[in-house]
């Protein structure tokens, strides 16, 4: 019930908002690129684009999500830039058009709205939340508009429609390789306590995963706990799966709960294996778990070691800019703006981009995306016809934290 009202509220919105921004046949929007210097683009719905590419970007820049969408942010700058200064699409640069896409569904669809509507962008990244594209992707495939996920990993968002993909690998390829790397470093585990937030799409998703991995592994799972995203105290829950002295401890949840969880489950005197999920996947749950980080496991879907040329590239300018090694985040969204610059360029190459009107360029591009081979920073990608990434490696973190409790990295061990 509460899906239809939203997606009726979202798509009268849709509606009220075309009128208003169509009701003028063009869009111009001027931005300031990387280099500091004013770029503009003028796109309409009927002629083709002249000045740079416009690709939209809707990570969550606001809210507690943006502990994790800041990362996306990042590394799409790095890729305009990268792309930009190597000749863009065939000579002419991409533009990439930043709406917040906030923490929750509404932000989402409102970012979504207006970089179709009104920044008139060949396609988006985004939004950083499988929650958040259950009901802003639909926008994006009613206007028939691609829309790349760089972080959705909930099963089915690929199958929201034909204009979505993801190059974010889904929680059912990347979370079990979390569960064997803590069963090879301790293979006396037996018990296993659950923790997942059930406010959340995403994380409903990954906890089936984790739950399926921990039977199939023959472990004994004594207790589901369930917590929201908005928690900050989980003692209760925490103090009823201790009571049954698990082992290890598996946590679906986001950087701010999950690392306060991770926090009081260390307090309350759990000495055991825990895993985190990939909404703990960033180094900015180190300021919320501190020091009682140390040990936590997170399964990856990027390794800053992978080999090749444009991984070396990626990193390099991540280090240089943040003084550390890139996190997934940015390498997915990396690689979602390198889709885009080489699905355009492969388009351009047989007829030029700006002549081809948005509408259909959006389309195009959206055929072109699928069929495409992309050697991006998390290695060799390409498309399942639905829009799933199909990606070889996958890599198993744990943090290490400094001796001053607050400073620490993400080691590989697989
Ligand atoms: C999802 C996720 C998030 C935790 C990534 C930021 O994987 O919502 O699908």
């Amino acid at each position: 019930m509460k899906q239809t009202i939203t997606r009726t509220t979202a798509f009268l919105a849709s509606c009220t908002f075309l009128i208003t921004a169509c009701s003028g046949n063009t869009g111009t929007k001027t931005s300031t690129n990387n280099n500091g210097t004013n770029t503009a683009t003028t796109t309409s719905s009927t002629t083709g684009i002249s000045g740079p590419i416009p690709i939209g970007i809707a990570f969550a820049q606001t809210s507690n999500v943006a502990l994790l969408g800041q990362e996306g942010v990042a590394g799409a700058k790095i890729a305009e830039k990268y792309f930009n200064d190597k000749g863009g699409v065939n000579g002419t640069p991409i533009k990439l058009v930043f709406q917040d896409a906030g923490g929750d569904e509404a932000g989402a669809i409102n970012a979504f709205q207006t970089l179709i509507n009104k920044d008139k962008v060949v396609g988006i990244v985004g939004p950083t939340l499988s929650q958040q594209a259950f009901s802003a992707a639909p926008i994006a495939e009613r206007a028939k508009v691609p829309a790349i996920g760089a972080s959705t990993t909930a099963k089915g968002v690929p199958e929201i429609g034909d204009y979505i993909a993801r190059v974010s690998a889904p929680v059912s390829v990347v979370a079990p390789n979390s569960v064997k790397a803590a069963l090879k470093q301790n293979p006396n585990i037996k018990k296993v306590a659950v923790f997942y937030a059930q406010n959340d799409a995403f994380n409903k998703s990954e906890t089936e995963i984790f739950q399926k991995t921990v039977k199939e592994q023959g472990l004994e799972l004594v207790t589901v706990q369930k917590f929201q995203t908005t928690d900050t105290d989980f003692q209760a829950q925490a103090t009823n799966a201790l009571n049954l002295k698990p082992d290890l401890i598996i946590i679906s949840g986001l950087a701010a709960d999950g690392g306060n969880l991770v926090r009081q489950l260390r307090e309350l005197g759990y000495k055991g294996a825990i895993i985190g999920g990939n909404g703990l996947n960033t180094s900015n749950v180190l300021s919320v778990c501190k020091a009682f980080c140390d040990g936590l496991m997170i399964a990856q879907a990027y390794s800053p070691e992978h080999p090749g040329e444009i991984n070396a590239v990626f990193r390099k300018a991540y280090l240089d800019q943040y003084k550390k090694e890139p996190p997934q985040f940015s390498a997915q969204a990396f690689a979602a703006v390198q889709v885009y610059v080489e699905a355009l360029k492969s388009l351009d190459q047989k007829t030029k981009v700006n002549t081809i009107p948005v509408d259909k360029l959006r389309t195009e591009l959206n055929k072109q995306i699928l069929t495409g081979k992309y050697n991006t920073p998390l290695g060799e990608i390409s498309f399942s016809p639905e829009g799933e990434i199909v990606q070889k490696d996958f890599y198993v973190a744990q943090i290490k934290m400094e001796k001053d409790g607050s400073t620490g990295k993400f080691a590989f061990i697989k």
